[in-house]
């Protein structure tokens, strides 16, 4: 059987690593050395690996396996999702390009496009992707070089056709870059939906264990070795051997956290939609959210990351407070489960203007749902919204 028809779970526990071929090592090792040496000029010049900053093998394993995962040619891992997506952008703007964005993004990509962007010459305009005559108008007006876009959305979590905008980036001679942090490969490939290049944070579901920072590109061979040799190469956005290997062991068992991160979420939102102390949840695999049939088409299931509306600032931050096995803090994707006050956190630095056209008022608390039995943590949440007001 070729590798490629293996199912997912038999590719993320196989693909990319085969025994050690100087040792048999089972495991690949952590190959932690910055350059790579030969007897003569010759070998040196027909190596496979020269300098720790553009290649490594276990850099490339990781890199093979997600590869195959998202089901693209090629990828570069870096050494943080920002650095994955800053250099995606970057390395795909030319002199006067424009780009434009979903309205709703993570804070990190939002601050790079509005506040690093911005005096090198380049202006993101940003549009409701959930609006498909809106992205169109958007293109058509604007006619951006890039259109970036992530879904479901950090933290409203709105579900954004992937098909439908890739094919209308791609009639419009645009490229598509898009940031599959949120659902991971086991719930969604985009690259097969249309999606150009994709860019994604390793940090959270992929590595899965909240031990290290990691960032993943992918996409057509002639970009990936173009982006290594052009860009990784003089940029330097290189990630250590030590979080590749981290976030390769934490893929072989992506499959089976995500499947019980989901069925965990799915309790917890169902849980909070019927608690008379919170006033709305956006979680994409309930039947009230507004894309939830478009989540059905298009994901394998609805992730495990929800936020919620409580009455008001103060009783997010009392909630917040009293919470005791849900750690407050950015991140997600750990094993643990993670709170977050999107509004004083994650997007501190978008206007509070911005933020409510959005959908990101300051009583949203945003939760990702852990490994931890799903009755502690609805335990947890009951206690903590017991003391709200
Ligand atoms: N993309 C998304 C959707 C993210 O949520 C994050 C980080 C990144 C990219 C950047 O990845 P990093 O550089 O951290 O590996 N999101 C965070 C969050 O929501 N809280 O803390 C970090």
């Amino acid at each position: 059987m070729k590798e490629d028809e293996n199912g997912f779970n038999t590719k993320a526990v196989h693909s990319g690593e085969s025994p050690d071929p100087a040792t048999r090592a089972h495991r690949i090792p952590i190959y932690q050395t910055s350059t790579f040496v030969y007897e003569t000029i010759d070998k040196l010049v027909s190596g496979k690996y020269f300098y720790t900053r553009t290649s490594n093998p276990t850099i490339a394993a990781l890199e093979e396996k997600v590869a195959t995962l998202e089901c693209g040619e090629l990828a570069i891992a870096t050494a943080s999702g920002m650095a994955a997506i800053s250099m995606a952008i970057l390395s795909n703007l030319k002199k006067d390009d424009n780009i434009l964005c979903s309205s709703i993004v993570y804070g990190g990509t939002h601050d790079l496009l509005t506040k690093t962007l911005p005096p090198i010459g380049f202006k993101t305009e940003f549009v409701d992707f959930t609006n498909l005559s809106e992205v169109d108008k958007a293109i058509k007006k604007l006619r951006p070089r890039v259109v970036y876009f992530e879904s479901p959305t950090n933290p409203t979590l709105r579900v954004i056709d992937i098909e439908a905008v890739s094919k209308m980036v791609r009639e419009a001679g645009a490229l598509s870059i898009f940031d599959n942090t949120f659902a991971s490969p086991y719930l969604q490939q985009p690259l097969r939906l249309g999606v150009d290049i994709l860019a994604a944070s390793a940090t959270k579901y992929l590595s899965g264990h909240g031990d290290t920072l990691g960032g993943i590109i992918v996409g057509k061979k002639s970009y990936i070795l173009n982006t290594r040799f052009i860009w990784a190469e003089n940029l330097g956005p290189t990630i250590s051997p030590f979080n590749a290997w981290l976030i390769l062991r934490g893929i072989r068992t992506l499959g089976p956290r995500m499947k019980m991160h989901c069925e965990n979420a799915l309790k917890v939102a169902q849980f909070l939609e019927k608690h008379p102390k919170v006033k709305k949840v956006n979680y994409p695999g309930l039947a009230s959210h507004p894309q939830h049939d478009l989540a059905k088409k298009q994901m394998k299931l609805f992730g495990a990351m929800l936020s919620f509306e409580v009455a008001n600032s103060a009783a997010a931050q009392k909630v917040l407070n009293n919470l005791k096995l849900c750690a407050l803090g950015v991140s997600l994707g750990d094993t643990d489960s993670l709170v977050e006050w999107p509004a004083y956190m994650t997007h501190l630095n978008v206007s509070k203007q911005e933020r409510l056209k959005v959908g990101v008022p300051d009583e949203l608390i945003r939760l990702s749902v852990g490994l931890e039995d799903p009755e502690d943590i609805i335990t947890d949440l009951d206690q903590a919204l017991a003391k709200a007001s």
